[in-house]
């Protein structure tokens, strides 16, 4: 199925008049206080966030997953629903793609498939949290000749085994070639490895093999591409995990290289963490890479982005909105997971959160905010970040969304061209996305 612009427009005639209204309101009030509204539209265009490929059908927990129905059950399928959230909301104009659970047949064709939807590739996602099943059994050294499957069961690139380390790395290299066959530039590495119980792990030697591996796969990249470092303080092992947190993934990059950063997941940080603080600190030496948006209440509970903190990521983007020099900008994308709601729908109020963050910090006077912290006017800088926050910014939102050829009301048109229902029907019930 494919949603065209003509459609689009046409169901925009709607709610036409009801919006203008609110957009020439908004715009008043905003141009009395100096803000520029057509800078803040331009740069809402321009911002585009990449969806995982994963999160196109229903996620689960360890308890059950519950099917969606007309999940899309190949790459092309998942590039054609990315597809068609782009053409409602303008700015899902990137997919990121995971491997094995996305190899391309011929990428040029997806290439082609992509480029028509209006999309390109983003970063790369390697797997080594999972055993494959071409891992060939291996010669374990036992008296008796038994052998064992390759495994990522006790780790991957810190692994104590070196074969095992070389597939990992080699695996990453692969995902890299693809990658480049794709024309994405560049690599997210998440580590899984970690141990469940004290004194599982040597947790120096673990951080020394991985710096190890993790240097293979650096030096196998193309100069221009980028690689990034996913942190995560537990899960899927419960005591440690080698990478645990910034600081550890900020030391791993700087060892890599200058080509190296660090990818800052919102869920993958304890509870009250001040993220905002951390992705200052990594502004600042310039090696904050990418972002991976979702929400959270407990832990890395992979909900809606904006659902539980708004103001925390507003808050977020308050830092982001002022990306110094030295730092390349970050690789924006979502990494979600819906058990509950239809997952095209979730994806597309993620993506209105995260839009609508970065509006409310387009618009802090960053001028006034220092001046107020420079007079230590606490209640001053309150009154500044708050007002921005409180102001309904979504007329603006709508406005640039509609400027690009976007539906005033992406989910709502979703629901009248009744796209799941179409879904289904060209897909089946009970189909099941690749992934997790
Ligand atoms: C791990 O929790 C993670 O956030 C990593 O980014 C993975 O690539 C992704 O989820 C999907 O498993
Ligand atoms: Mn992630």
């Amino acid at each position: 199925m494919r949603i065209s612009t003509d459609q689009i427009q046409e169901l925009n005639h709607n709610g036409e008049s009801q919006h203008r209204r609110q957009f020439q309101f908004l715009q008043e009030e905003l141009q009395k206080k100096g803000i520029d509204t057509e800078t803040v539209i331009r740069k809402l265009q321009d911002f585009q966030v990449a969806v995982p490929s994963w999160a196109l059908g229903a996620g689960g927990t360890r308890f059950g997953r519950f099917s969606y129905g007309g999940e899309p059950a190949n790459l092309e399928e998942k590039i054609k629903d990315v597809g068609l959230i782009h053409a409602l909301t303008q700015s899902a104009g990137a997919i990121s793609l995971h491997i094995p659970w996305d190899i391309p047949g011929d990428p040029e064709v997806i290439m082609k498939l992509a480029a028509r939807e209006g999309l390109v590739f983003d970063a790369m996602n390697s797997n080594t949290f999972q055993d494959q099943p071409s891992f060939a059994p291996i010669n374990i050294g036992a008296p008796d000749g038994r052998q064992e499957q390759h495994s990522y069961k006790f780790g991957s690139l810190c692994h104590t085994d070196r074969s095992i380390r070389v597939n990992a790395v080699d695996h990453n290299k692969e995902v890299i070639d693809i990658g480049v066959s794709l024309g994405s530039k560049s690599l997210t590495v998440w580590l899984a490895d970690g141990s469940s119980f004290p004194g599982q792990l040597n947790f120096r030697k673990a951080l020394d093999r991985s710096l190890d591996s993790l240097r293979e796969i650096y030096a196998y990249m193309p100069s221009d591409w980028k690689l990034f470092i996913e942190y995560k303080p537990y899960e899927p092992y419960f005591y440690s995990t080698v990478i645990q947190d910034w600081g550890t993934s900020h030391l791993l990059a700087g060892e890599c290289g200058k080509n190296a950063y660090c990818l800052v997941d919102l869920g993958h940080h304890l509870p009250n963490t001040n993220i905002e603080q951390i992705v200052a600190t990594l502004l600042w030496r310039g090696k904050l890479g990418g972002f991976h948006f979702n929400d959270s209440k407990y832990g890395d509970d992979d909900l809606t982005v904006g659902s539980i903190k708004p103001y925390q990521l507003f808050l977020i983007f308050n830092e982001l909105v002022n990306v110094p020099g030295h730092n390349p900008t970050p690789a924006w994308m979502i990494d979600a997971s819906h058990n509950l709601k239809d997952p095209l729908e979730d994806l597309m109020q993620s993506l209105e959160a995260i839009r609508l963050a970065y509006a409310q910090a387009l618009i802090v006077d960053q001028g006034a905010l220092e001046t107020a912290r420079n007079a230590n006017d606490v209640s001053l800088c309150q009154e500044i970040l708050q007002g921005s926050y409180r102001t309904d910014l979504r007329p603006l939102l709508k406005e640039a969304r509609i400027r690009s050829g976007g539906a005033l009301d992406p989910i709502g048109i979703y629901r009248r061209l009744e796209v799941r229902d179409a879904l289904i029907a060209e897909r089946g019930l009970k189909t099941v996305a690749t992934g997790l």
